[in-house]
């Protein structure tokens, strides 16, 4: 809560170009809390350097995922839309939180476990302590709802963990914060591989399908899905390929796994695949229209990115000073 307000916050990482995972694990399900909330919707690019960037590119990629964010319908005059490393209070209050988290508990991430196979020459602190800053980002806020992917419930599990031991150290000080999993959007699978997670860092492009993808390469990412041996769209625990398959194409029409089993009966895979590339390319087409927009205007980005800093920067600083005063800082 801050004054009489709830509170959302989330964060996305500048890391690559956005996902359909991103957008209906996630941005697509952000516009909707802004009449009721007070709402924080960073570009999370401290967190992008746990893994090697370039520079240029990690510039471009910031300015785009704020474009990006405003493309999904966030009005920045709803939101508060900014970017994590222009408010140091991040980084100051992730500092505070890492003396009051485990080793063991950080130990047992399953992200970190992931990205340390994948980065093994680049094993660092940052990315070990990523947790922290994570639970830092969405306790200064004063967050009571975090909407995010599956992928990130045992980060959450971690921030109210910090919180709750910090509350009960010292005195009531963050709002203990609620993950919110879009039931329908939750885990969007790799198409080459669908037992692992649609990730924007996958190397290879035919896995993915980015948002800003033009409609004749979607047609041909869902035309080369992986499925499975059979014909039939049925939603069928070992049948990952179609489950994942039926689990877009419910997400983007709105219609349940029987309606969407009913629609292609007698059908093949090869119809179902066109529909979920003609109903992908449709949905995103008006966004990577506005996208085009927002991102040839940088000077606006910019005004965005200054107010969206200011506005998260006073909300910050209560919540700061409050921790600072608590551990004994002189103030
Ligand atoms: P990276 O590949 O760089 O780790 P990512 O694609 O996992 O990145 P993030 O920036 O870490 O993306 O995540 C932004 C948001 O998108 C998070 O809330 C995350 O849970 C959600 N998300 C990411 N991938 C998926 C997915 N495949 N299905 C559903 N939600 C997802
Ligand atoms: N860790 C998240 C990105 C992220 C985030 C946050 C999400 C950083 N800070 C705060 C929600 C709230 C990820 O890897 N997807």
């Amino acid at each position: 809560m801050l004054g009489d307000q709830k509170v959302v916050f989330s964060g996305v990482q500048p890391s690559g170009n956005l996902t359909i995972g991103n957008y209906l694990g996630a941005i697509k399900n952000f516009a909707a809390f802004s009449e009721e909330y007070r709402c924080f919707y960073c570009v999370v690019d401290m967190h992008a350097i746990t893994v090697r960037q370039v520079p240029a590119e990690l510039r471009r990629r910031t300015y785009e995922t704020l474009a990006l964010y405003m493309a999904c319908g966030l009005d920045p005059e709803k939101n508060t839309l900014f970017v994590q490393s222009h408010v140091p209070a991040h980084a100051e209050l992730a500092w505070m939180l890492n003396c009051y988290t485990m080793f063991g508990e950080l130990s047992r991430m399953t992200q970190f476990k992931d990205k340390s196979a994948k980065h093994a020459d680049n094993i660092n602190a940052g990315l070990f302590t990523y947790p922290t800053l994570m639970a830092a980002d969405i306790l200064l806020y004063q967050t009571d709802l975090v909407p995010v992917g599956i992928d990130q419930k045992q980060h959450l599990e971690l921030a109210r963990n910090i919180a709750n031991r910090f509350n009960q150290a010292y005195s009531p000080t963050f709002v203990v914060p609620e993950p919110y999993i879009a039931q329908s959007g939750m885990k969007i699978m790799s198409l080459t591989e669908p037992t692992a997670k649609m990730s924007k860092s996958d190397p290879n492009p035919n896995a993915v399908v980015y948002i800003l993808d033009e409609k004749d390469t979607i047609l041909r990412k869902f035309r080369r899905a992986v499925t499975d041996s059979g014909s039939e769209v049925k939603y069928e625990e070992g049948k990952d390929g179609i489950c994942n398959l039926i689990s877009i194409y419910r997400c983007l029409t709105g219609k349940s796994i029987e309606e969407v089993e009913r629609e292609f009966t007698g059908k093949g895979y090869g119809d179902f695949k066109n529909a979920c590339g003609e109903v992908c390319a449709d949905t995103l087409a008006p966004v990577r229209e506005e996208f085009a927009r927002l991102n040839a205007d940088k000077a606006y980005l910019e005004s965005v990115m200054k107010k969206g800093a200011e506005d998260a920067s006073r909300a910050a600083a209560r919540t700061l000073t409050k921790v600072k005063k608590k551990l004994g800082f002189v103030v």
